[in-house]
């Protein structure tokens, strides 16, 4: 049966997609000029035996009762209905919230779930837990820029005005003479963006900007993370070494008197104490190129020539998120941007700092006059909150203190967890450790699509729709394009969205109202819409109306062009636009954040030794970045992911002498390894990675051997099983998931089969 394509869109690009004699076929959408290749996920995805076809009880909760439980992760389900679900469900938060309190309930769920305004996973678990029980332990900031997020506030006033609404890559094409990337720009990372992204343009911008003449330099430890439209320079760095070399550039530029003190005295505080800093005025430490070259890798000579090479120039910098995902990670980015002001650069065309320019497709574009309104999510009566990632602390230390951004906070007690629309066994670090700390509660709630490890290791597993099967809006602030988010398939087995699942939810604990307000899931789509469409008349922009839109299928919104005015602004009249910081100014030295006193993160940015370095045991560093083959871990299982492995296996990247020294070759299967377990992954060998490091991307479903070990080996590859899992500092605790130290041997027994897509044994009754 041939059916008219249907318009939809995902975090990593629009299309159309039909079903075709129960094929799907996906077309990116016409007006992407370079559409990414993992829209190809979609076309195995539909009916994959991993989908979870009903509710799914674990067999050790159904007989014991909520209550700790070693064997989650390794134990049968059991099939039941909604009706059962839904009895089980409601009877446990209830349980949970009146003997406990909802300060005893976990809702954070972080994760990016899919495309769609109104189907974001999180927020529906956020609004169901705030109208029915009254709120839930929440969790703040992001695995992506967790360290990013705390810093920037404090010493620009504001993340979001030098990231997503930073200079654009249109104004860098015309006026930039030199960007110097601290961990490149990575086609891979800026082919998606949460919400949305019709227009993957970056490409595009680069090969414009390299054709007038901008020189690309990436500081990286991969030679892969500058685009060969570039035409750049690659600096092979030693991993998390950038806030070193960045020290010793500054420390050059003041040597030689090349920094530019009326840009520094005007719109910055605290340069005379970073300059006494990198002087050694204090410990007769020098941070010269000498110092620098000794802990980064990169020459004194190259080091001075660099800084010579910025002096004078239109210079953009920008600071990937992969840096700040490390122990002190807050120093590079804060070191950015006092590079760029020592240049002179913040506020001139094409200059200064972009903070995570081209590691996601948010950044470098420009905004849309008004943006689709997202779903109200109530207000949460529970004060209690964890940083992100220190998710796996909470469950384990209940009642212990932590510091956070100047204070000093405690874990809660947490019984029962919910998730949906996210994957801790892919985000979060040092699995084994993860899964005793899940291993604490009484009862864990997973809304998935498929059996991902999280949900393997839950109680209760209620079975979500993808978006293919249902309707959404898609779109995000930075993408011109709404799409109507038509579905084209029915939902697999007995599936629901997460609003079905909600509201039948909160009918049973007599909170229906509350929580769907009298809507069904297209009422809310046509209510959202006619708040963007009044915003839209108050501003003299004509929209169709939602039957016109939803017949369309897409509609486009104007955008402004404003990126870089926060800095633009304060250079232009300081007094008129202070910036929200403290001193109104740059601070290259906080007071606020010297006030709190923490060793690990003091009043100015500073070099400091990562716990983790290479040694006899672990050599070798590991770069776990952001995968290329698909979005973190979703559809791993896809057509196009699954191609780009090898036996199965995710792809590791190690270099010639590496390998050789080893006696490891291309196509083999490598065990890497450290104290806290171990993954095999297949091998490339490759020049395009610095001698002394190896690279696995994130991503691969946790598959481990024997997953009650308490030093598991992952048999398809994911490296969360070897990250540490540390917050970055006393001053934000954002994830250290980036860098890691390991061993790496061939290995040398018959290498078990993958079974990551294969469901656990379920009983059907
Ligand atoms: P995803 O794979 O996107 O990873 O972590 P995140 O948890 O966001 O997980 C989303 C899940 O939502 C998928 O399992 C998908 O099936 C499910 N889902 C999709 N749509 C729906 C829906 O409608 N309803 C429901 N109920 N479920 C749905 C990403 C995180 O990983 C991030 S953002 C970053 S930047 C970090 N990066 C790294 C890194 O660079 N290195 C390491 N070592 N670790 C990282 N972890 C972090």
């Amino acid at each position: 049966m041939t059916v008219k394509p249907t318009t939809h869109s995902s975090h990593w690009g629009a299309f159309t997609a039909v079903l075709h004699d129960d094929k799907l076929v996906v077309t990116p959408f016409a007006g992407d000029p370079d559409p990414s290749p993992i829209l190809k996920n979609f076309e195995n995805a539909l009916d994959h035996k991993v989908r979870i076809a009903t509710p799914m009880v674990r067999r050790g909760w159904l007989e014991n009762g909520p209550g700790p439980d070693d064997r989650r992760g390794d134990d049968e389900y059991i099939a039941i209905s909604w009706e059962e679900a839904y009895a089980l469900v409601s009877g446990e938060l209830s349980r949970v919230a009146t003997t406990h309190g909802p300060e005893s309930v976990f809702g954070g769920s972080y994760g990016w779930s899919s495309a769609g305004r109104f189907h974001h996973a999180q927020s529906q678990v956020h609004r169901f837990l705030n109208t029915t029980i009254g709120g839930y332990v929440r969790s703040v900031n992001s695995y992506s820029s967790g360290a990013a997020s705390v810093i920037l506030p404090h010493i620009v006033g504001d993340m979001n005005e030098i990231a997503r609404r930073g200079v654009s890559w249109e104004e860098i094409s015309e006026h930039t003479d030199v960007l110097l990337s601290f961990g490149g720009l990575a086609l891979k990372n800026s082919q998606v963006a949460s919400g949305g992204l019709s227009e993957h343009t970056e490409r595009g911008f680069i090969d414009k900007a390299a054709k007038r003449g901008t020189t690309f330099i990436s500081v990286s430890p991969l030679e892969s993370d500058l685009p060969d439209e570039a035409r750049g320079e690659w600096l092979a760095i030693k991993p998390g070494t950038d806030a070193a070399l960045i020290l010793a550039l500054l420390h050059v530029l003041n040597a030689n008197q090349w920094s530019d003190e009326d840009f520094l005295a005007r719109y910055c505080v605290g340069w005379d104490k970073l300059v006494a800093y990198l002087c050694g005025a204090e410990d007769g430490q020098m941070r010269d190129a000498q110092w620098a070259s000794e802990i980064c890798g990169i020459s004194a000579a190259r080091i001075e020539s660099l800084a010579a090479e910025l002096y004078g120039k239109r210079v953009m910098i920008s600071v990937a998120h992969a840096l700040q995902r490390a122990e002190h990670g807050e120093q590079p980015v804060w070191l950015g941007l006092v590079l760029s002001a020592a240049l002179g650069q913040p506020g001139l065309p094409g200059g200064g700092y972009g903070y995570a320019l081209g590691a996601l497709g948010h950044y470098g574009k420009h905004h849309n006059q008004v943006s689709f309104p997202a779903l109200p999510q109530g207000k949460n009566g529970v004060k209690d909150f964890i940083p992100v990632a220190r998710l796996s602390d909470m469950l384990l230390n209940p009642g212990e203190e932590f510091r956070y951004n100047g204070q000093t906070l405690r874990y809660p007690h947490i019984k029962l967890a919910w998730w949906a629309g996210g994957n801790p066994f892919h985000h979060h670090q040092d699995l084994a450790r993860l899964r005793r700390a899940f291993n604490q509660l009484d009862t864990l709630i997973v809304h998935e699509v498929a059996w991902t490890a999280t949900a393997r290791h839950a109680d209760i597993v209620l079975p979500a729709t993808m978006t293919l099967e249902r309707e959404d809006v898609g779109g995000a602030p930075t993408d011109r394009h709404l799409f109507a988010m038509q579905p084209v398939a029915k939902p697999f087995g007995e599936a629901k969205d997460d609003y079905s699942i909600f509201a039948e939810l909160a009918k049973r604990l007599g909170r229906e109202e509350a929580f769907t307000e009298g809507r069904t899931a297209r009422e809310w789509l046509q209510h959202l819409y006619q708040q963007m469409q009044e915003k839209c008349e108050q501003q003299n922009i004509s929209v169709p109306n939602f039957e016109q839109f939803w017949e369309i299928g897409q509609l486009q919104l104007p955008q402004l062009k404003d990126g870089g005015r926060l800095l633009r602004n304060l250079r232009n009249d300081p007094d008129r636009y202070p910036l929200p910081t403290p001193s109104g100014k740059i601070e290259i030295f906080s007071q606020t954040i010297a006030d709190f006193n923490d060793a690990d993160c003091p009043g100015h940015p500073v070099w400091l030794e990562p716990t983790q370095k290479p040694d006899s045991q672990n050599p070798l560093y590991l770069i776990a970045n952001q995968p290329a083959t698909k979005l973190h871990s979703q559809l791993d299982y896809g057509k196009h992911s699954v191609s780009q492995k090898l036996d199965g296996r995710e792809i590791c990247r190690l270099h010639p002498q590496d390998a050789l020294s080893r006696g490891i070759k291309v196509g083999d299967t490598a065990i890497i390894s450290n104290s806290r377990g171990a993954v095999l992954a297949s091998v490339e060998i490759s020049k395009q990675i610095m001698q002394g490091v190896i690279q696995l991307p994130t991503g691969a479903w946790y598959d481990p051997q024997d997953a009650r070990a308490a030093h598991p080996l992952c048999r398809h590859g994911n490296p969360n099983v070897l990250t540490l899992d540390v917050g970055t500092s006393s001053l934000a605790q954002g994830c250290c998931g980036q860098i890691t130290t390991v061993n790496i041997a061939r290995f040398e027994d018959v290498a078990p089969a993958v079974r990551a897509f294969e469901p656990p044994v379920v009983l059907y009754r």
